[in-house]
């Protein structure tokens, strides 16, 4: 495993619950991967192929043995075609899920999902007239029914252009044209790629690259930007809040219910029925101290930045919550929720209670979310909650007594307002904090937790390295929780931890030097505000000018893949710890690592220790401003933290 020492974890609570789980004989993802190892390389390289029967068919990457598979495809063809499949899994999972809040604004514009309001008018409006959609004389309501139906037809679009590609600027707009890459139907696009992926379709791996890229794109400018710009719609555009993150949130004595996955529209309603009298009461009269709802993963995210509900943890800590025997209820839906969550349960009060149509698990309580009728399916969770509360041994749990304050909450919106000061509505204090050298640039810092890095440590040494060298970090994913709990997302991170010049601007304007954008699909909140700093003026034509760079110091799903895709693609250069599972094809690992950055105008690179990472993004920063003719900076650049760890074996 890379990183720190002897240690699993570098959050001390997750650490605790680790050794805990050991005493108590529970296994974790830790203990499955070692009993794993050694992993296959084959799978590694990307280059098995099982797309037919006449295989499984494996390449020898030393040129010894089969140099291609029965039916003549190469490593090339093979690891091309492996990728294309985990990007449209990625690009699907992504896009199904903002059709559904898209679907959950139809209902609501037609007056069937109950206790949905449309919270956020200005931003419907301002879909509505980017749609084309006259507004004056209709009420509210048909102006939500014609947006949401206007938006699900991208989704089923068979021809011409996704809406939303519009928002790129000119120059990106045409280098996908150019290339062929622009996203069409954000389904057509996924089903298209998964059909030139079969036995004796596309066998070109550049074409098979291009065909991911568009898959791509239809993600992060189609599924992920109409999950971000809907929700915000129905459940309001988050502002700056106050919360708290780590499993220390959790409170002994009252009823924990942990929500964990993606789909906020549920945990929207958990957070109304928590708060009504009639479920208030059922947990004081089964003796709780009321309910403490806190967020896993992206679910929490997307609670946090609306409502400030705390957050227990990120994607590695799912086990660790159920292991402190405090949870009474750990509510899932879809993405990135372990099926052991079963396995530990099993001896404990705590029911997982699944929630999606799209998921079940075996031997969970299926209490399927119903969105004509969701204050009801809330109220029906939040009670079997109580009743695995009265269950509960107190003497059985172990609450690791730590938590650190944030403030998340930050959009593209909300951005202007804190950073947009004398000069509001505008980017401008940004890129003259850039144009003047005291920022260096910004960094996107986001993505998963993965066994084979010391939990939390990818991302704490990155961004703590970001920042240090004057560069400004959001977050998304459980990138911004590793970073909330090492207490990076507290005002005061800027005198702790800042370089001189980021740490005057976050005293300027109030801010700290990370800041908490959001879930894995708020990533297009990212590319907006980068849309934002180029419309502003100053830094370049192009995404690719900008002095900006993204980073997934952790990444594990398939979903990371889709986003870094994507966020190369639209011209920002992106490192990955993990290398994608590629390395088997040359004419693949230089494409992506290489050429596509004459074509885009951004690239991926690999690279396990974050130190080193975080320097690769400065450089390729420093590159950017070099080119902008912006070679001052302010204040000179700090001796590296530390020399980058030797590589992972
Ligand atoms: Fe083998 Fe070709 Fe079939 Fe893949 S598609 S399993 S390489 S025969
Ligand atoms: S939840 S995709 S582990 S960021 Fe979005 Fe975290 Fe990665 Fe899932």
């Amino acid at each position: 495993m890379a990183g720190n020492g002897n240690r699993t974890s570098v959050d001390d609570a997750s650490q605790q619950m680790i050794d805990h789980a050991a005493a108590c004989g529970f296994e974790l993802a830790w203990d499955r991967y070692q009993a794993l190892l050694p992993q296959c390389d084959f799978g590694k390289l990307g280059i098995c192929c099982t797309n037919c029967v006449l295989g499984p068919c494996r390449i020898d990457p030393f040129g010894e043995g089969a140099e291609c598979g029965v039916c003549g495809a190469t490593a090339d063809t093979i690891a091309a075609r492996n990728l294309a499949r985990h990007v449209a899994c990625g690009a699907a999972s992504h896009s199904d899920h903002g059709r559904d809040v898209v679907r959950t604004l139809l209902e609501t514009a037609q007056g069937k999902a109950e206790g949905y309001e449309i919270k956020n008018e200005t931003k419907l409006y301002a879909l509505a007239e980017q749609f084309g959609i006259e507004t004056d004389g209709k009420d509210l309501r048909q102006v939500a029914l014609e947006v949401a139906e206007t938006a699900l037809a991208d989704f089923g679009r068979q021809e011409g252009v996704l809406r939303l590609v519009s928002r790129a600027p000119e120059p990106l707009q045409k280098k996908w044209q150019r290339m062929g890459v622009t996203p069409t139907g954000i389904d057509a696009d996924v089903v298209r790629l998964m059909h030139a992926t079969h036995m004796g379709v596309d066998n070109d791996p550049i074409h098979i690259l291009k065909q991911v890229i568009r898959t791509a794109l239809s993600d992060g400018w189609g599924g992920s930007m109409y999950a971000t710009d809907c929700s915000d719609i129905l459940f309001g555009g988050p502002e700056p809040i106050r919360s708290r993150a780590n499993l220390g949130v959790l409170r002994p004595n009252a009823v924990n219910v942990v929500v964990h996955g993606h789909e906020p529209t549920l945990s929207e309603m958990l957070v109304a029925a928590a708060q009504s009298p009639d479920i208030r009461n059922l947990a004081e009269e089964a003796g709780a101290d009321g309910f403490q709802l806190a967020g896993i993963c992206c679910t929490a995210n997307e609670i946090l930045m609306r409502h400030g509900i705390p957050i227990a943890g990120n994607f590695l800590q799912q086990e660790l919550a159920l292991a402190t025997g405090a949870v009474d209820a750990m509510v899932v839906d879809v993405q990135c929720v372990f099926p052991s969550a079963v396995k530990i349960a099993k001896d404990m009060s705590t029911r997982i209670i699944s929630t999606s149509k799209k998921a079940a698990f075996e031997g969970v309580e299926q209490i399927e979310f119903d969105e004509e009728h969701a204050l009801q399916s809330a109220k029906k969770i939040l009670t079997a909650a109580v009743e695995a509360f009265k269950q509960r041994d107190p003497a059985a749990a172990d609450l690791p007594d730590s938590s650190e304050h944030l403030v998340a909450g930050y959009t593209v919106e909300s951005i202007f307002s804190t950073l947009g000061g004398t000069y509001r509505p505008l980017f401008r204090p940004l890129n003259r904090g850039i144009m003047d050298g005291r920022l260096r640039g910004v960094a996107g810092v986001v993505g998963c937790n993965n066994v084979k890095i010391t939990h939390d440590w990818g991302h704490v040494e990155m961004v703590k390295e970001l920042i240090r060298n004057d560069v400004l970090v959001v977050q998304t994913g459980c990138s911004a929780i590793a970073c909330a709990k090492a207490g990076l997302m507290r005002p005061e991170a800027a005198d702790l931890y800042a370089g001189k010049g980021l740490k005057e601007i976050c005293d300027a304007v109030g801010i700290a030097p990370v800041l908490h954008v959001g879930s894995c699909v708020d990533n297009s909140r990212i590319l907006l505000a980068c849309v934002e700093m180029v419309k502003e003026g100053g830094l370049g034509d192009d995404l690719s000018d900008l002095p900006v760079a993204g980073a997934a110091p952790e990444w594990m799903s398939e979903k990371a893949m889709a986003i870094a895709t994507y966020v190369a693609a639209s011209g920002i250069f992106t490192v990955l710890s993990e290398p994608f599972p590629v390395m088997g094809s040359k004419a693949v690992r230089q494409y992506l690592t290489e050429g596509m950055e004459a074509d885009f105008g951004g690239m991926l690179a690999f690279e396990q220790d974050p130190v080193a990472a975080a320097h690769l993004m400065i450089d390729h920063i420093n590159k950017k401003r070099e080119a902008l003719g912006l070679t001052e900076m302010m204040y000179e650049m700090p001796e590296p933290a530390r020399k980058a760890a030797a590589p992972a074996k």
